[in-house]
């Protein structure tokens, strides 16, 4: 019996719609009629509105700024639709209630609002439990045509199918504009920002087809090229990508990455055709979504256990050097990897190459005793499960490097850890003595650690490290960063975005996460729950 029902955020977007069985019109000209004629000049006091043939009846909700519109042939006596509303309003709020809560329109667009069973439910239910009474006498061409005319009255018709904005009682001065319907609003769509608030005593029309550039602010200025378009060009997305990009970056992507991706995003869609609004808005949050998973999910497999029990095959100790700039967690995500390779049954052997900041090699001690009464030397065939290689303070760190790893081959070690000391990605001769160790002693595995409460600097430190890495190599085939430790990501809520720009700019795996201080704090990344995050408004 309906003809459509409509939830829209006072914003302009579509958040869910219902079209009726062999309902043909979009509701797109009718709701914009009442918003029109009703919302955008604070004429929101009765609930009702009457356009042509259609009643609509509507309910706001201003807590979380939505629009509940229903609209049905006004010949008919729904006696349930009030009650309906009611319920569907609540029913909604209810439902969604955590995602409306999030402030900004962006929730409306990466929120997908399936709410069509609930809906037909409730629609069921209110059916059934009313008496539907179709005025047949108000059927007959005559009557129809007067209903019409009750419209028509209040429209001044100026050639085609042009109409005249209706005029505000309380306005009577306000000037009269030129509405365009045109016709052209095939589309399920709404082509209004609704100010309310904003318009008194002068009766701006908002429609797409009459918006000046510039006119308009908000979410729905910003989507109004959307909405018209079937074909999807870039210049109509950039908008809305530029607010996906703010919010990637108030998630921590660092801004270039945030600004690559979103163009990426436009690429991606560009050209696509777009049947409705909604679709546009999740076509837009799916393709995002895609691309994060994508850059997370690691192009190269990391499987240190099987790369470890395969050098222990050909009798050598696997490599792994650990890098990156002051305090991010080298030393002690280090001895977390190393409480999880004893665990798995391998020894280590921790090479103290930080001969610079003081403690460094003490630190290290430290777990190596608590790491070695975890796990007893009688577990481990009377053989501490972790040794540490120390050559005190001040010496040639890549030197020391080399001694442990031969070290470790004579004492048939499976694994060696290389810590090392931090480093400023602009202190060239810093850089220069870390590309010099990894060059020399050519570990299996290069480890960049970084935190991940770190945002735009991600990238600095990335190209620079690998940059130096490339450029003070005396190999055709230099060695670079090969994956990532991200660090303290305990600390950052949902603020997740280092984690993209660092994979983003090296191509290369977050291997380990660490997510505390203890040795059990150390996991793999869950590329979805990250992206989840992301997306989380
Ligand atoms: N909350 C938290 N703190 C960490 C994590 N990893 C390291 N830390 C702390 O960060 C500080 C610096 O760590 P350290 O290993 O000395 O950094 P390095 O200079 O890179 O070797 C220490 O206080 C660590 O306990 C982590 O995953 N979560
Ligand atoms: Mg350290």
């Amino acid at each position: 019996m309906l003809d459509f029902f409509a939830i829209f955020s006072k914003g302009g977007i579509v958040l869910w719609y219902f079209q009726g069985a062999g309902v043909s019109e979009s509701f797109a000209g009718p709701v914009n009629a009442l918003i029109r004629s009703v919302i955008l000049q604070e004429r929101t006091g009765h609930s009702s509105f009457t356009h042509n043939a259609l009643s609509l009846k509507y309910k706001l909700d201003n807590e979380f700024e939505l629009v509940f519109v229903v609209g049905f042939q006004k010949i008919l006596t729904l006696t349930y639709v009030d009650k309906f509303l009611d319920d569907v309003h609540l029913h909604f709020r209810d439902r969604y209630k955590n995602e409306l809560e999030h402030k900004g329109d962006l929730k409306f667009l990466v929120n997908r609002f399936e709410f069509e069973d609930d809906f037909l439910r409730l629609l069921h239910e209110a059916e059934g439990e009313s008496v539907t009474k179709p005025q047949k006498e108000m059927r007959t061409y005559y009557k129809s045509q007067k209903s019409q005319k009750t419209v028509k009255s209040m429209i001044e018709t100026k050639g085609g199918d042009k109409g005249k904005e209706q005029t505000s009682k309380k306005n009577k001065n306000a000037k009269k504009e030129v509405l365009t319907f045109t016709g052209a609003l095939r589309e399920p769509v709404l082509s209004q920002q609704i100010q309310v608030g904003s318009m008194k005593g002068d009766l701006r029309i908002t429609s797409i087809f009459r918006a000046t550039k510039g006119g308009f602010g908000g979410m729905f200025g910003m989507l109004r090229g959307l909405v018209g378009s079937k074909t999807l060009s870039q210049r109509d997305m950039e908008p809305v990508l530029e607010k996906m990009k703010d919010h990637l970056i108030a998630k921590n992507v660092a801004a270039d990455i945030a600004s690559q991706l979103c163009d990426s995003v436009a690429k991606k869609l560009e050209g696509k055709v777009m049947g409705t609004f909604t679709t546009v808005a999740s076509a837009v949050k799916q393709a995002l979504q895609d691309s994060l998973v994508h850059i997370l999910q690691p192009k190269r497999r990391v499987d240190i256990l099987r790369d470890v029990l395969e050098a222990k095959a050909q009798r050598k100790p696997f490599v792994i050097t650990f890098c990156g700039v002051n305090g991010v967690g080298k030393s002690t995500n280090l001895a977390k990897i190393s409480y999880w390779l004893i665990e798995n049954g391998f020894s280590v052997l921790i090479a103290a190459c930080d001969t610079f900041r003081a403690g460094a090699v003490e630190q290290l001690r430290t777990h190596q005793r608590r790491l070695n009464s975890l796990h007893p030397p009688e577990q481990h065939g009377g053989r501490p499960a972790v040794q540490l290689f120390e050559k005190g303070y001040g010496k040639d760190a890549a030197g020391i490097a080399m001694e442990a790893i031969t070290y470790a081959r004579n004492q048939t070690f499976d694994v060696v850890l290389v810590d090392t000391a931090g480093r400023m990605q602009d202190n060239t001769p810093l850089m220069t003595a870390l590309a010099k160790l990894i060059d020399v002693n050519t570990p299996d595995l290069v480890l960049f650690v970084g935190e991940a409460l770190v945002g735009n600097e991600a990238v600095d430190q990335l190209v620079k490290f690998n940059q130096a890495l490339a450029d003070h190599s005396k190999s055709d085939r230099p060695r670079l960063i090969d994956g990532i430790v991200l660090t303290k990501f305990d600390t950052i809520d949902d603020k997740v975005g280092a984690a993209i720009s660092m994979t983003y700019i090296t191509g290369q795996p977050i291997v380990f996460v660490g997510t505390g201080q203890t040795y059990n704090d150390l996991r793999s990344l869950n590329a979805r729950a990250v992206v989840n995050a992301l997306m989380k408004a």
